[in-house]
């Protein structure tokens, strides 16, 4: 992609609007425009991320056996009714009226509406196991809608919901998707730190969020040290039955609502009290919409029974805003390999130049036929300037072609996390970089 006719508006002040690092990255960096309060339009930088963010997410719903389905935004209030929660969800629901006077709503969450799929359709015990997720734009009209796409009023959910015949079946859907979870959040580039939480609105009485930890993360966390000597690497292949998941499990680590200072077991040198960004919560609730809204499957002795659910959410656009919180330095944003926009950024310092011009186009069509996303800085611009745009956008490697380089027959590679430079030939800057993302 040539910058010159990408859509890439930076912006060199940072905005007053913005309170967080991750929110003055994101506007600073063209990745977001703000609509309205908590609503954002995404720009071709911040468009590509979420998708490389729902692409992983994906794979890992996949992996542990979730099937894709897409559920519409605008709901009909009559299923918010059967379950009761048209009253109870309060002024964060976003109410509609249509042109028949018809109760329906932006919908902030999918429980009653997949119960209502599934009831019509699914009639045996011998359908389940079975685990539906959709990636939907979600509405819920915060008081305080803060930090950008962290805690908006339009954003984008993973919502998967599973179903079962018992409990022990339930539980273990529950465990497929808290290993599910462990597995997305490594191959995110994050430590996603499991503690347990309260369900709220959702309901039921087990449930676990997912943070990553961030000085300006809304939740208070406490948790026993030990669980930060738990290497996040060792997380992107857990599946049900790793000891893993008992052993996080059955630490101590709990969000604020759940800590009791007088009860904790963990004493006051062990005990870690950190913020953190909750990036998923997974709910088990049993059969509180099952029994609402009369969802039954018949069981093996032909007897029918209300299925148990749960529910299991992870935060897509909150994300972006988390991980640049957790990745990034004076410069700007530093992003993990598997979400970056493009793999690679190339400078060409002296446009105009027919050897810096062939060098760098050479490059560009090289990387991309070996099957990278490549961001050509084309423009007749400052070297300053180009530098800095690119550090600030934060793609993993950056190769600087100029006329003294070329000379002899160099290119400038850094590596954008640690600074590094390295001097190589156009053949070694290929490899290092598809090596790179082998
Ligand atoms: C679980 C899936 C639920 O809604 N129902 C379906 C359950 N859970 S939740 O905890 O309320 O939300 C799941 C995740 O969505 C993200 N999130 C938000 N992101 C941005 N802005 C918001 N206002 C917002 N509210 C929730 C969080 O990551 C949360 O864990």
């Amino acid at each position: 992609m040539r910058l010159s006719r990408y859509y890439l508006p930076v912006l060199k002040e940072t905005p007053a609007e913005a309170s967080i690092v991750s929110h003055q990255l994101m506007l600073r960096a063209g990745l977001v425009r703000q609509a309205s309060a908590g609503i954002y339009a995404w720009l071709p930088l911040g468009l590509k991320v979420l998708k490389n963010i729902e692409a992983v997410v994906r794979a890992e719903m996949n992996r542990a056996g979730a099937v894709e389905v897409l559920m519409p935004t605008i709901q009909s209030a009559d299923l918010w009714r059967e379950s009761g929660r048209y009253d109870d969800y309060g002024q964060e629901m976003l109410r509609i009226t249509d042109r028949h006077d018809r109760d329906m709503l932006f919908g902030p969450t999918n429980e009653e509406m997949i119960t209502d799929l599934f009831r019509r359709d699914v009639r045996s015990y011998k359908d389940l196991p079975l685990n539906l997720y959709h990636i939907q734009w979600k509405f819920r009209d915060e008081v305080r809608p803060r930090f950008g796409v962290m805690r908006g009023r339009e954003f984008s959910m993973k919502d998967a919901y599973s179903f079962d015949l018992d409990e022990a079946g339930a539980r273990a859907s529950y465990e497929a998707m808290f290993a599910a979870y462990l597995r997305t959040f490594a191959r995110l580039g994050l430590r996603g730190i499991p503690v347990r939480a309260d369900t709220g609105p959702i309901g039921g009485d087990l449930s676990h969020e997912f943070h990553i930890l961030a000085d300006t993360g809304e939740s208070a966390l406490f948790y026993d040290k030990a669980l930060e000597d738990i290497a996040s690497e060792t997380m992107r292949d857990v599946m049900p039955g790793d000891p893993i998941i008992e052993t996080l499990q059955n630490i101590y680590a709990m969000e604020e609502g759940q800590h009791d200072p007088e009860a904790c077991p963990v004493d006051a040198a062990s005990l870690s009290t950190k913020r953190g960004i909750e990036v998923g919560h997974i709910f088990f609730f049993g059969t509180k919409y099952s029994d609402a809204m009369g969802a039954k499957v018949q069981g093996p002795d032909g007897g029918e029974v209300p299925v148990q659910m749960g529910s299991y959410g992870i935060g897509v656009s909150r994300l972006v805003g988390g991980i640049i919180e957790a990745s990034h330095d004076d410069e700007g944003i530093i992003w993990p390999e598997a979400i970056t926009p493009f793999h690679v950024g190339i400078i060409n310092l002296r446009r105009g130049d027919a050897d810096v011009d062939g060098a760098s186009e050479g490059l560009e069509a090289d990387l991309e036929r070996a099957g990278l996303e490549v961001l050509y800085d084309d423009r007749d611009e400052r070297a300053g300037v180009k530098f800095g745009s690119m550090d600030l956008i934060g793609l993993p490697y950056q190769v600087t072609i100029g006329p003294r380089g070329l000379k002899d027959g160099v290119f400038e590679v850094k590596t954008r996390a640690t600074g590094e430079k390295q001097t190589l030939s156009p053949d070694e800057t290929r490899n290092f970089i598809t090596q790179a993302f082998r």
